[in-house]
C-alpha cells in the first residue's frame, strides 16, 4: 500500500502524457563559433525551441519567410514556440553565411 501511495503521482503523469497528444518537447539550438547547431530531426508543432547564443557576437535566428526573428545578444537565450508545420530556412541577419532549416511535422 505504501508503494502504491508513492507511485500514484508518477502513474498519473504517465497516464496523462499517454492519452492523446504527445507532450510538447523543448529543444536547445546553440550558436557557437559562428554556426548553428544541427536542428533536431523530430520537431513538431507545439514544441519549444530555445535558441542559445554562446558566442561573444550578437546573432539572430531569422526565418526567410519572416515567421520569426529572434534577437540574440552574446551569451543569451530566446524561447520560441513552434506554431506551424513545414520546412523553414533560417539565417543570421548579421552573418548571412550562418544558415539552417527547421523541418516541422504536424
Ligand atoms: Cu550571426
Amino acid at each position: 500500500m505504501r508503494w502504491l501511495m508513492k507511485s500514484l503521482p508518477l502513474l498519473f503523469v504517465l497516464l496523462w502524457t499517454g492519452s492523446g497528444f504527445a507532450a510538447a518537447a523543448e529543444y536547445q539550438l546553440t550558436i557557437a563559433g559562428m554556426k548553428f547547431s544541427a536542428p533536431p530531426a523530430e520537431l513538431h508543432v507545439g514544441d519549444m525551441i530555445v535558441w542559445r547564443n554562446d558566442d561573444i557576437f550578437r546573432h539572430t535566428a531569422t526565418a526567410r519567410d519572416k515567421s520569426f526573428d529572434i534577437d540574440l545578444p552574446p551569451k543569451s537565450e530566446g524561447r520560441m514556440p513552434i506554431g506551424r508545420a513545414g520546412a523553414v530556412d533560417f539565417y543570421c541577419r548579421f552573418h548571412p553565411a550562418m544558415t539552417g532549416t527547421l523541418d516541422v511535422r504536424p
